[in-house]
C-alpha cells in the first residue's frame, strides 16, 4: 500500500550535514512530497506523505474542536473587499494571485486567491454577529491559500500554494479576553508540538514584522538541524481594526454598540516539514508513533519452514490490528535487508522481525526507529508495543531536545551575536527600542524573532546602547 513503484529506491540519502540535499532528497525518496509538479511552488503529496498529513492535522483538529467549529469559506475574495483594510493591502498586495476573467470575459470586479481568509471571513462575521450573546465566537478551517513568494520557494516551507492553511479566527467582546485567546492559542500550538516530540521556541515579534493589521503577534518557531529557524505558528491579537473596517459590532449588555476584538492564529504544512528536518537521520523519516502510518512493519525471515513463519506473522498482524496498531506485513519479494532500509527510510517507529528461531523460542526480535533492538516474547506482545512507542517518543524528545538547547546561547555583544547565527540562534540583550532592533538586525546580519516569552531575565546591557533592561530578543537566520 505505502510500497508504491513511483522512486528509486537504490538510491543513497545524502548526509543529514548538507541539510538542504538531504531534505530534498528525503522528501521524494521517503514518498512524502513531489516537487516535479511543473508550477514553482506547488507541491504534490504522495499517498504516505498525504497519510502522514493526516494524521498530523488530527491532532490540530483535536486540540481546536472541544470550543472551535470547523467551517469552510470560498476561495475567491472580492476585490472590493479585499481592499478594504489598509494596513492587510499593503502587507499583502505583492502576494496575491488575481483572477480577471471568467472564460473569455473579464470581470466586473477582480477576484483575489485568498493568501489567507480574513477579508473573506469578516464581512460574514458582521452579518452573522448581533449581540454579546454571540461571543465568543471560534471557527476555523483547514485549506489552501495562495501567495505569490518572491523568496526562495522550497517544499512544505515556502509554498506558493499552501495547501493545509489552518487558521483560526476568533472574536470577542473585549481586547483583555482576545489577549486571553492568543495566550489560549499558543498553549494549544506548544501541546501540538510536543505530541510532534518537536522542542520549539516562543517569542513576541517585533513590530516591524508583525501580522499586517495586528496589535501584536506571538509565534513559534523551531531550530532547524542547520541552525536556522523556522516560523511553525504565529498567533495575532487584532485589536479592533478589522472590526472598525468590516464595521463588526454587538449589542452589550447596556445596549450599546459596541467594536469586537479579534485574533487570528494559523499552522501550515510548515509543521511537517519541522517533524522531518528534526528527527529524521541519514536512513530517513523517525516519525512519532501517533502520526505514523504504519506504526510496526512485520518483517518474515523466510528461512526454514517458511509456511510457518509466514503463519505466525500473519497471526501477530492480526493481534497488532485488532488492538488498533496500524501494521503492516512485509511479504515483498525483497531481502530483509532491502525491506528493512525501506521501513527505516519512511520512519515506521516499530520493525519486528520474525524467524523460525524465534518462533521456536516464542519471541520476535523488535527494533526501534532509533535503533533500540530487543527480543521479546509473543505473549504479551501488545503491551510490549505501547512501551516501546512510548519509550521512543521520549526518546526522540530527548535526542531533539539536546540539539534545540546546543543551539540557543546568550550573548551580550553585536559581534558575538554575529557569530552565534551562523551556527544557531543568540540571546541577546535588547532594551527594546525599535531604532536599537534595527541596528541589532544590521549589523548581525540576522533577524529579530523577538521578546522570549514566558520567562523573565537578570537587567543586562542592550547590546547596541548599552542601556540595562531585562529585555531579551532571539535572533537567527530564518528560513
Ligand atoms: N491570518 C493569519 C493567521 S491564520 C496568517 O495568515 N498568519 S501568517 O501569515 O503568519 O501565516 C500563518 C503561518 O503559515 C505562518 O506562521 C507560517 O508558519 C505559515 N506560512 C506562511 N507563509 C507560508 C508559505 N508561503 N508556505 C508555507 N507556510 C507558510
Ligand atoms: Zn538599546
Amino acid at each position: 500500500m505505502t510500497d508504491s513503484k513511483m522512486i528509486n529506491k537504490q538510491a543513497k540519502l545524502p548526509a543529514k550535514e548538507d541539510f538542504s540535499e538531504w531534505y530534498h532528497e528525503l522528501l521524494t525518496m521517503a514518498e512524502v512530497v513531489d516537487n516535479r509538479y511543473p508550477v514553482k511552488g506547488m507541491c504534490v503529496w504522495f499517498p504516505f506523505g498525504y497519510a502522514i498529513k493526516k494524521n498530523v492535522y488530527a491532532i490540530i483538529r483535536e486540540l481546536l474542536d472541544p470550543d472551535h467549529q470547523e467551517t469552510q469559506f470560498p476561495l475567491l475574495i472580492p476585490e472590493n473587499e479585499f481592499m478594504k483594510e489598509a494596513q492587510h493591502i499593503k502587507g499583502f498586495e505583492e502576494e496575491v494571485y488575481w483572477v480577471t476573467s471568467g472564460g473569455t470575459s473579464p470581470l466586473d470586479v477582480k477576484l483575489a486567491l485568498r493568501p489567507t481568509s480574513e477579508t473573506a471571513i469578516y464581512p460574514m462575521f458582521k452579518l452573522w454577529i448581533r449581540s454579546h450573546a454571540d461571543l465568543p465566537l471560534r471557527i476555523y478551517q483547514i485549506v489552501n491559500t495562495f501567495r505569490y513568494e518572491t523568496k526562495h520557494t522550497r517544499p512544505l516551507i515556502r509554498l506558493r500554494e499552501i495547501t493545509s492553511f489552518k487558521e483560526a479566527h476568533t472574536v470577542h467582546a473585549t481586547w483583555e479576553e482576545a489577549a486571553g485567546q492568543v495566550e489560549v492559542a499558543i498553549a494549544r500550538y506548544s501541546e501540538f508540538y510536543r505530541r510532534l516530540a518537536l522542542p520549539f521556541l516562543v517569542s513576541r515579534r517585533p513590530s516591524w514584522d508583525k501580522f499586517p493589521g495586528a496589535d501584536y503577534t506571538t509565534a513559534i518557531d523551531v531550530i532547524m538541524p542547520d541552525g536556522k529557524t523556522l516560523q511553525v505558528g504565529t498567533a495575532h491579537h487584532l485589536g479592533s481594526t478589522f472590526a472598525k473596517t468590516y464595521e463588526i459590532t454587538y449589542e452589550a449588555e447596556n445596549g450599546e454598540q459596541k467594536l469586537v476584538s479579534q485574533t487570528c492564529y494559523g499552522i501550515s504544512e510548515r509543521c511537517i516539514a519541522a517533524l522531518i528536518s528534526v528527527h529524521g537521520d541519514a536512513n530517513g523519516l523517525a516519525l512519532p508513533w501517533e502520526v505514523a502510518p504504519t506504526q510496526v512493519a512485520i518483517v518474515p525471515i523466510l528461512l526454514g519452514d517458511k509456511e510457518k513463519v509466514l503463519a505466525v506473522s500473519r497471526q501477530l498482524q492480526d493481534e497488532l490490528s485488532s488492538a488498533r496498531v496500524r501494521v503492516q506485513l512485509d511479504t515483498s519479494d525483497d531481502r530483509p535487508g532491502a525491506k528493512f532500509y525501506k521501513w527505516e527510510m519512511k520512519g515506521v517507529p516499530i520493525r519486528l522481525e520474525v524467524g523460525p528461531r524465534d518462533i521456536e523460542k516464542g519471541v520476535v526480535t523488535l527494533v526501534r526507529r532509533d535503533k533500540v533492538k530487543k527480543t521479546v516474547p509473543m505473549e504479551g506482545l501488545v503491551q510490549a508495543i505501547n512501551k516501546e512507542a512510548e519509550e521512543l517518543q521520549a526518546a526522540l524528545f530527548a535526542k531533539a531536545m539536546n540539539h534545540h538547547e546546543a543551539m540557543v546561547k546568550k550573548v551580550v555583544s553585536i559581534e558575538d551575536a554575529k557569530v552565534q547565527t551562523q551556527v544557531g540562534v543568540a540571546l541577546v540583550p535588547w532594551c527594546g527600542s525599535v531604532e536599537c532592533g534595527h541596528e541589532l538586525e544590521d549589523r548581525v546580519e540576522a533577524n529579530m524573532l523577538g521578546e522570549p516569552q514566558y520567562v523573565t531575565f537578570p537587567e543586562a546591557a542592550c547590546a547596541v546602547c548599552g542601556k540595562m533592561s531585562a529585555g531579551r530578543t532571539y535572533m537567527a537566520r530564518q528560513y
